[in-house]
């Protein structure tokens, strides 16, 4: 076995800004990937039209070393020149010298002795007294247990496992299962491609409209002046993007044209703006959230050419409240409604009954496809975890302990898994907060603490049972507290049969990052070290 201070799962976002963050403070470290290539979700989702949803300069790095001979094509760049950023990160920062692509964790035991022994499928065995997981919330692909998937004679993939070569839709049967992020960005490049799409929509999304715009290089360049100040403000409330800001103000603190004018002003911005950038109360009073709602679905509706497809993509009645499941950005989605090759099949009313060798079956017809897309999403926050044979005190496994509800202090930490801490894992801000800006500041968080136990001479951190306890009744709070508790999302854990429902990402990126901060500060409470 090989023995390094840690051992680092994933190399994301997290985990590259660990393994930079750690070797600085001289601790001797290695990343080990299963993946070929760097950047965690953007190299295993080389889907067609897979983008991302935050807009430049949100989501990189604030390290000058990365920004500043990096320049975007795209205001939300896409994934290929995602992979390329990870690429320009990996050669700027020198990391790769300390990763292990190709090198999928199979277990991780914690011993007697304080140490963790990490055995992999390549045979490559680790030991190293602290473990950091940084596997991410989208690591585990959830394919439904449809019947008769297996007999499908065509070609299916689900999005996140696409293969490398890509998959021709021109002029074939293309059928999409799933409206998320994933099934709406698919949606769009399937569309004029295709002879005939067919959308399999169990749940209408709540596509914003994205706004893309290419960038120029030059402008981008001279913005950069600004990056050290517009990078602090990801760490000041309210929220975590550098320019997403909101009103200090309730939707009915103002009055309705004033109310109209801010929700189209976010609207016309872009991205996020209209899901975190207009009221204070928009995702916790109903009367607020309502208002969102009813503006989006006009909005959506005015652009469908035919009622009876708007009542299912844009109905009267929202499906759920406005931005409690993570709502896609869109460039073109619901025009792709509009054409005569787009079939919309509204599953609730039309279940589906079973895969068959030429398509997929409802139970009123049989929908002939060549190739069936899989956008169905994730066993997200906690299965990547659960998925490796984690075991710690006692050989006590982290998945038996996680299946009947997460426990953790902070979503950092889990009893009876001494020195291992999770990053954007369950409990934390996670998908409520952008991805580099919480990789930054929960890597500065456990980097100062594994400073702390190594100037102390400690070599052990543990949490307690209680102090998890107390961190799942307060997300639970939140959860009924904000309007996040009432839908069926990942959010909770309930797009997952036989799931526990909880509330898995803490809904407040700015309440979290102070929580981990007086924390610290307060010695690091509700650890224990030795
Ligand atoms: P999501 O957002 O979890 O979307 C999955 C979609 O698949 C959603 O529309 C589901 O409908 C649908 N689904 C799941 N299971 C079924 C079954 N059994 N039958 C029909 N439809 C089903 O995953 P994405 O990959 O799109 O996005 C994940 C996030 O990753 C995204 O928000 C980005 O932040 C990155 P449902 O809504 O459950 O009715």
């Amino acid at each position: 076995m090989e023995t390094f201070d840690v051992v680092i799962v994933g190399a994301g976002f997290n985990g590259l800004y660990l393994l930079h963050s750690l070797r600085n403070a001289g601790f001797s470290v290695r990343l080990v990937e299963a993946q070929s290539g760097l950047g965690g979700v953007w190299e295993a989702n080389r889907y067609p039209g897979a983008r991302v949803d935050s807009h430049v300069p949100n989501y990189e790095y604030s390290l000058e070393a990365c920004w500043r001979d990096w320049v975007w094509s795209e205001r939300f760049p896409g994934r290929d020149e995602l992979v390329r950023y990870f690429a320009h990160v990996d050669r700027v920062l020198d990391l790769g010298r300390d990763i292990d692509l190709d090198t999928r964790i199979e277990a991780c035991r914690f011993g007697d002795d304080g140490r963790w022994r990490i055995t992999t499928d390549t045979g490559r065995g680790y030991e190293a007294p602290i473990l950091l997981m940084c596997t991410g919330f989208g690591a585990k692909p959830y394919t439904p247990d449809l019947p008769g998937l297996a007999d499908f004679a065509g070609t299916c993939h689900h999005t996140a496992m696409w293969p490398e070569a890509g998959v021709d839709l021109a002029g074939r049967r293309v059928g999409i299962i799933g409206t998320g992020a994933s099934g709406v960005q698919v949606v769009q490049e399937a569309a004029p491609r295709a002879e005939h799409l067919v959308v399999f929509q169990r749940t209408a999304v709540t596509a914003l409209p994205m706004q893309q715009r290419q960038l120029d290089a030059a402008a981008q360049t001279a913005a950069k002046v600004d990056y050290p100040e517009l990078f602090k403000r990801r760490n000041v409330p309210p929220g975590n993007f550098c320019d997403i800001t909101r009103l200090d103000a309730g939707a009915f603190d103002v009055n309705d044209a004033e109310r109209e004018a801010v929700f189209e002003a976010a609207w016309r911005k872009g991205g996020f703006n209209f899901w975190i950038g207009t009221f204070s109360d928009i995702l916790l009073d109903e009367a607020a959230n309502r208002a969102a709602y009813d503006f989006w679905r006009d909005k959506v509706r005015a652009r469908l050419d035919d009622p009876a497809i708007a009542d299912l993509l844009a109905p009267w009645e929202p499906p759920y409240p406005f931005g409690t499941k993570r709502p896609s950005l869109e460039q073109g989605y619901y025009e792709c409604f509009n054409r005569p090759n787009v079939e919309l099949v509204d599953l609730r009313a039309r279940p589906l009954e079973r895969i068959v060798a030429n398509g997929v079956r409802t139970r009123d017809a049989t929908f002939e496809l060549d190739v069936l897309v899989l956008a169905t999403g994730f066993d997200a926050n906690t299965g990547g975890l659960t998925a490796i044979d984690i075991r710690g005190r006692d050989d006590g496994s982290l998945a038996e302990a996680w299946s009947s509800g997460v426990d953790t202090h902070l979503g950092m930490a889990v009893a009876g898994f001494p020195n291992m801490l999770m990053l954007y894992g369950p409990q934390s801000a996670t998908a409520f907060c952008n991805g580099p800006t919480c990789a930054e500041f929960q890597g500065d968080w456990v980097t100062r603490l594994l400073e702390d136990m190594r100037d102390h001479g400690h070599g052990l951190v543990e949490t307690t049972a209680e102090m998890g306890r107390a961190w799942t009744a307060h997300l639970a709070e939140m959860a009924d507290t904000t309007l996040f508790g009432r839908t069926d999302s990942w959010y909770m854990g309930a797009n997952i049969p036989g799931k526990p429902r909880q509330l898995l990402n803490y809904p407040n990126s700015d309440a979290y990052r102070e929580k981990l901060w007086s924390c610290e500060a307060a010695g690091y409470e509700g650890f224990m070290f030795r």
